[in-house]
């Protein structure tokens, strides 16, 4: 199945870094899932040259598949990238309402880019290719190409939570967003919550005229178990001093991910246990994202008060809790965490999904998952020990009891957890979307019965 795949970010981007021209690759979990389908099927990738030195390569061919970029002025990236999409969209879809911005302008310029990545797939697609367009950046796609005559069979993967309808009602722009999205053929979603909570969304706002019901999947996303849960990558375990136990987590910098709430947990486990000081060190790696939004850049400057505080208040020449880095890692090095780690903290206040929980589970073999339940991982990794991350006394008993676990109960933990990562893994997830769009390709075409 030969796919032309749309998302905001592309796989690389082409950077002048220190005069020299280097070759960027994104790091994310949906760009390295994407570049897995796409060596194997081939195809197109439209996405958004962000890259410095992108727009001397309007399209390249790379690992076996074409990447069509699509541009834009900062003033542009500005109201579509900043203001709509992550000003307004992403804290809504988010249960965040205090940060939402209503700047009606960012819709303008949302639209607009919308609809330039809708003229270069125009162009670019052949009768043949199933479109797959990805997230809340590129809403207004699927309907814009309808409009265009483009009528290859589309699917639209939603990679963020879908939050309750009446809540989502509160968008000015609310049933443009709906309309657009279910011009689609296929609909993905993480979880059923999900699922449940768009559909109720299209009920009552746009009503039942485009079949919705039928179009919707829950698929959460897998990862590469080949790669986490092989032996082969096994490099030099991390071993701190006198038999501290490694607590570790990472994310994107971003109020989603309750990075300050957990800095305040271990300062609780150090006031409710002040047994545990010094029995363990909790590296807390926050890679950069969206650094040139102001809020993000405030967000760093609280959360570093917040955690030189704690340091400040507990260490001591031989010992700090809070070891902090603010930078992205190799992937060894990140294997290298995941698997010298004890506890694995992964407390976002709300998640799509996380895949950062589902690598911890492939790599390591004694390590304890202690798990928000408001990520969308939660719901398949049910031996995870989830927690409240508001809650900020039941985190920090959590991780006592998380440091304390006899490992017959880590094990059995793990395993049964090990067996969901493995058997719904990135392979699956591909596999189920394609064999799905194909079985929905022969009943609109009216060669199978529904
Ligand atoms: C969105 C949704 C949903 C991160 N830092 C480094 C690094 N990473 C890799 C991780 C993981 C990925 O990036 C992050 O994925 P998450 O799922 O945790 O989070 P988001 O970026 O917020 O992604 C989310 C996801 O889309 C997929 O649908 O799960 O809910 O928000 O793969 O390993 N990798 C390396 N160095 C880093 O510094 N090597």
């Amino acid at each position: 199945m030969s796919y032309l795949v749309v998302t905001s970010r592309c796989p690389i981007s082409h950077e002048k870094i220190g005069g020299k021209e280097t070759v960027k690759k994104n790091v994310g979990g949906v760009a390295t899932a994407l570049s897995s389908a796409m060596r194997q099927e081939g195809g197109t990738w439209v996405c958004w040259g962000d890259g410095n030195l992108d727009d001397k390569y309007p399209e390249e061919e790379y690992d076996g598949y074409k990447i069509v970029r699509v541009f834009m002025s900062p003033r542009e990236r500005r109201g579509f990238y900043d203001d709509f999409a992550n000003g307004t969209l992403w804290p809504l879809f988010h249960y965040f309402r205090d940060r939402i911005k209503n700047n009606p302008k960012g819709f303008s310029y949302y639209n607009q880019i919308n609809n330039r990545f809708a003229e270069a797939i125009a162009e670019q697609i052949e009768p043949y290719q199933v479109l797959w367009v990805h997230d809340y950046q590129l809403t207004l796609l699927p309907k814009m190409l309808r409009k265009k005559g483009v009528d290859n069979f589309t699917i639209f993967t939603w990679h963020i939570p879908w939050v309750a309808s009446e809540f989502y009602a509160t968008l000015p722009k609310a049933s443009e967003i709906l309309e657009g999205i279910t011009a689609s053929d296929m609909i993905t979603f993480h979880t059923d919550l999900y699922r449940k909570n768009f559909r109720e969304s299209c009920e009552s706002l746009i009503g039942n005229r485009h079949n919705i019901e039928e179009k919707l999947f829950t698929f959460s996303l897998g990862i590469d178990t080949t790669y986490y849960g092989s032996s082969r990558n096994q490099n030099q375990i991390i071993e701190l001093k006198n038999n501290r136990k490694l607590i570790f987590s990472i994310d994107r910098l971003d109020y989603t991910k309750g990075l300050a709430n957990r800095a305040l947990a271990i300062e609780s486990l150090l006031k409710r246990y002040p047994e545990d000081a010094r029995k363990f060190s909790y590296v807390m790696i926050v890679t950069p994202s969206r650094s040139s939004v102001t809020e993000y850049i405030n967000m760093r400057k609280d959360l570093e008060m917040t955690v030189g505080r704690i340091n400040g208040m507990y260490s001591d020449l031989s010992w700090q809790p809070i070891i902090y880095m603010y930078r992205k890692v190799t992937d060894n090095n990140l294997m290298r965490y995941y698997r010298s780690a004890d506890v694995g903290l992964i407390t976002p206040l709300i998640d799509g999904l996380n895949l950062v929980s589902k690598e911890f589970v492939a790599a390591t073999s004694k390590g304890v998952l202690i798990l928000s339940r408001f990520a969308g991982s939660a719901y398949a990794l049910e031996d995870a020990l989830k927690v409240n991350p508001f809650d900020i006394n039941e985190v920090a008993d959590t991780i006592h009891h998380a440091m304390n676990m006899e490992e017959d109960e880590i094990f059995s933990r793990l395993r049964g957890m090990k067996e969901t990562v493995e058997t719904r893994d990135l392979k699956w997830w591909l596999n189920e979307i394609k064999r799905t769009a194909t079985q929905r390709m022969n009943y609109l075409s009216g060669k199978i019965e529904p």
